[in-house]
C-alpha cells in the first residue's frame, strides 16, 4: 500500500450493496490464546533450521517464478512483536516512530500534503462498496493514528498489551530489531519459516483454520466466525511444526527486502534511502483483512508492496537472531 493507491481514481463498477447476511454474524467462537507469561527459551524465540525449497506460489502473478532458494538456519520470535514489547524499547530509547513524527515532503513531492502529516492508515468496514478497486472505500489516513492510539486519537491501546504491534513503518522495525540485538527476516527467511519444512509450494492455498483471518465478504461483512473482526492477540491459534504462531493472518509481516515485482529481478540495488516515494518493502503472510473474495494472501507464498515511510493498521512484524553459536 502507498499514499498514492489512495488517491487513484475509482474503476467504474457496479453498485455493489451487501446489506446484512445475519446467519453468518452467530456462531462465533473464541480460541484459547497463548499464555505470554510463561516464558519461552532463548527470549521467545524458536529454531528455523536450514532447507531449500522452491520459493513463491501460483495464484498471483508477483508471486512467481518458483525460486529455489537456500536459507540457513535462524532464530524466529515465536510470535509478532506485541504493543507491550514495543513499549519496553520505547521506554528505554525514548523512540518515536515515523507515524508520530510525519511524512517528509522531500521524500514525496507533489504528494497531498494532508497524506503527511503526523499519523497511518486505518481500516474502516463500510457498509456497501462501488465496486472494489477504490481502496479508499475502506482505507483512510487518520491524522493522529500512531502506534499508541492505533484508529486516531479516540482510540487507545488500554487492555491490548499482548495484541501486535501495527502503525510502525520499515525504520521503526529496524529500530527495534537493533535495540533487540536482533535483524528482519529476509523475504526467503520468512517465506521458509512459514513452510515449516514442506518444500514445496502450493499446499497451503487454503483458508488457514489456524489464523485470524476474514470471513465472509471483504470488507462488507465478516463473520467473525475464528473468534475475532478484527486483530487478535498474539498466539491465539495453533503454531505452525516450527513453533511460530500467527505467520498467516493477524498481521502481515516486514521483511527486509525492498520490494521486487517478482521473483528473480535484481534490477533494484540491495540498499536505497529507507524513505521516499515508490520505496516499498515487501510484506509477508497476510492479515485479518485477508478473505476468498478479495485477497487469498494468508499463504506463504503470498507477498505485497508497503511504503517504507507509511503505518497502517494491518501490518506489523517479528525479528530473528542469525547466531549459528547458539542453534540447538
Ligand atoms: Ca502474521
Amino acid at each position: 500500500m502507498s499514499r498514492r493507491d489512495l488517491i487513484a481514481a475509482a474503476a467504474v463498477a457496479a453498485l455493489a450493496l451487501f446489506a446484512f447476511v445475519p446467519a453468518l454474524l452467530f456462531g462465533a467462537q473464541r480460541p484459547a490464546c497463548l499464555d505470554l507469561s510463561v516464558p519461552a527459551p532463548h527470549d521467545g524465540m524458536v529454531w528455523v533450521p536450514a532447507g531449500d525449497y522452491a520459493q513463491g506460489d501460483t495464484v498471483y502473478p508477483e508471486e512467481g517464478p518458483l525460486t529455489r532458494t537456500h536459507v540457513s538456519g535462524f532464530w524466529m520470535d515465536r510470535h509478532e512483536v506485541t504493543n507491550a514489547e514495543f513499549a519496553r524499547f520505547v521506554a528505554a530509547t525514548g523512540y518515536v516512530t515515523e507515524a508520530e513524527r510525519g511524512g517528509d515532503v522531500k521524500a514525496h513531492p507533489g504528494i497531498d500534503p494532508d497524506l503527511l502529516v503526523p499519523g497511518a492508515m486505518v481500516f474502516f468496514m463500510p457498509k456497501h462498496v462501488n465496486g472494489m478497486e477504490n481502496i479508499s472505500q475502506w482505507w483512510r489516513f487518520v491524522p493522529g493514528a500512531n502506534w499508541r492510539q492505533p484508529a486516531g486519537p479516540s482510540s487507545s491501546i488500554a487492555g491490548k498489551e499482548d495484541f501486535p504491534v501495527v502503525e510502525i513503518t520499515h525504520a521503526d522495525a529496524l529500530a527495534y530489531a537493533k535495540w533487540k540485538g536482533h535483524a528482519l527476516p529476509t523475504e526467503a527467511e520468512w517465506e521458509w519459516a512459514a513452510r515449516a519444512g514442506d518444500a514445496h509450494p502450493g499446499d497451503d492455498h487454503d483458508q488457514p483454520v489456524q489464523a485470524n483471518t476474514w470471513q465472509g465478504i471483504f470488507p462488507v461483512l465478516n463473520s467473525g466466525a475464528d473468534g475475532f473482526v478484527g486483530l487478535a492477540p498474539v498466539g491465539c491459534y495453533g503454531a505452525n511444526k516450527y513453533g511460530l504462531f500467527d505467520m498467516f493472518g493477524n498481521v502481515w509481516e516486514m521483511t527486509a527486502d525492498l520490494w521486487r515485482p517478482h521473483h528473480g529481478d535484481e534490477s533494484l540495488p540491495d540498499t536505497v534511502p529507507a524513505r521516499g516515494a515508490g520505496v516499498s518493502y515487501t510484506i509477508k503472510g497476510g492479515s485479518f483483512l485477508c478473505a476468498p473474495n478479495y485477497c487469498m494472501r494468508y499463504r506463504s507464498g503470498s507477498r505485497e508492496p508497503q511504503e517504507s515511510d507509511l503505518g497502517t493498521s494491518h501490518v506489523g512484524f517479528r525479528t530473528i537472531l542469525r547466531e549459528k553459536s547458539v542453534s540447538p
